[in-house]
């Protein structure tokens, strides 16, 4: 359909109005918002994810990209929850304890709500209480750790034991990711896993939700 194909490729070149206008003119002319989703929306930042894991493009395109799916999402939404179509999973992200940059964990949720996984943003500097509390109150079963920072990604470590200590951790699967941080590192914390950029950390989300 051609306003598919159209929305598609006006997030992609991060056409915001555009996109809003368009998702509303196909919701009126009855396309499904599910299909808007999934044949329009996801892959558009799929295939933005691809082209920034390999460079083609950079942080300031996919800026504009997710914030063109986003401005569509806005008109899809309600049309969504009609139709019942529910994300494919739940995540938390967050920027750990001591820890100011949020950048990198706003590109990896902008990702991971474009592979149609739900986020709960807890923000930056956030410590395991807040987690824990959030891992209860929301039943999301990814939780994810940003630190761009040596010194606090050792508060990646901490937060994994602290769910231990409180009970939790096998509630959720933890991926980790931030500049400093490597597979070697994640496999020594006890990580589930460990994503060195925002598309790959959604393809992973995606494998955990769906498997
Ligand atoms: Co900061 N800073 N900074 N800084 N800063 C770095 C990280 C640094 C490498 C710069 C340098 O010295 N070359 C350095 C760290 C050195 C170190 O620890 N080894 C540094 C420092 C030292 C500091 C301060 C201590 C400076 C000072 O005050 N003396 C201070 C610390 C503040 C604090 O956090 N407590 C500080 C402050 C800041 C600003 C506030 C000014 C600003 C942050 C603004 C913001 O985020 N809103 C800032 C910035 C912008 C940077 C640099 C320049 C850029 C970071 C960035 O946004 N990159 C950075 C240097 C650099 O990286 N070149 C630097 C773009 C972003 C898309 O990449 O965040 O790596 P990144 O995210 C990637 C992946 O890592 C991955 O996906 C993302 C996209 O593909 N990823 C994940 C990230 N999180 C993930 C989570 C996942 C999965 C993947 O979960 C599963």
């Amino acid at each position: 359909m051609d306003i598919l194909k159209d929305i598609c490729s006006f997030i992609k070149s991060g056409r915001a109005k555009e996109v809003k206008e368009l998702t509303a003119k196909a919701l009126q002319e009855g396309v499904a918002a599910c299909d808007i989703l999934n044949l329009a929306m996801i892959p558009a930042m799929s295939d933005i994810g691809v082209r920034f894991k390999n460079n083609e493009i950079y942080v300031p395109e996919v800026l504009i990209s997710a914030r063109a799916m986003n401005f569509g999402l806005e008109v899809l939404r309600p049309a969504l929850k009609n139709e019942g179509v529910k994300p494919i999973g739940k995540a938390i992200i967050c920027t750990v304890k001591g820890d100011l940059h949020d950048i990198g964990k706003n590109l990896v949720k902008m990702m991971f709500e474009g592979a149609g996984i739900e986020c709960t943003d807890l923000g930056i500097d956030v410590g395991s209480d807040k987690i824990v509390k959030a891992i209860k109150e929301t039943k999301a079963a990814i939780l994810c750790l940003s630190a761009l920072l040596t010194t606090t990604m050792q508060a990646q470590k901490a937060i994994i034991q602290d769910l231990v200590k409180a009970g939790v951790r096998n509630r959720v699967k933890v991926m980790v990711g931030g500049a400093p941080i490597t597979q070697d590192y994640a496999n020594e914390i006890g990580a589930d896993a460990y994503a060195p950029d925002a598309a790959s950390a959604a393809e992973i989300a995606r494998s955990f939700c769906l498997a």
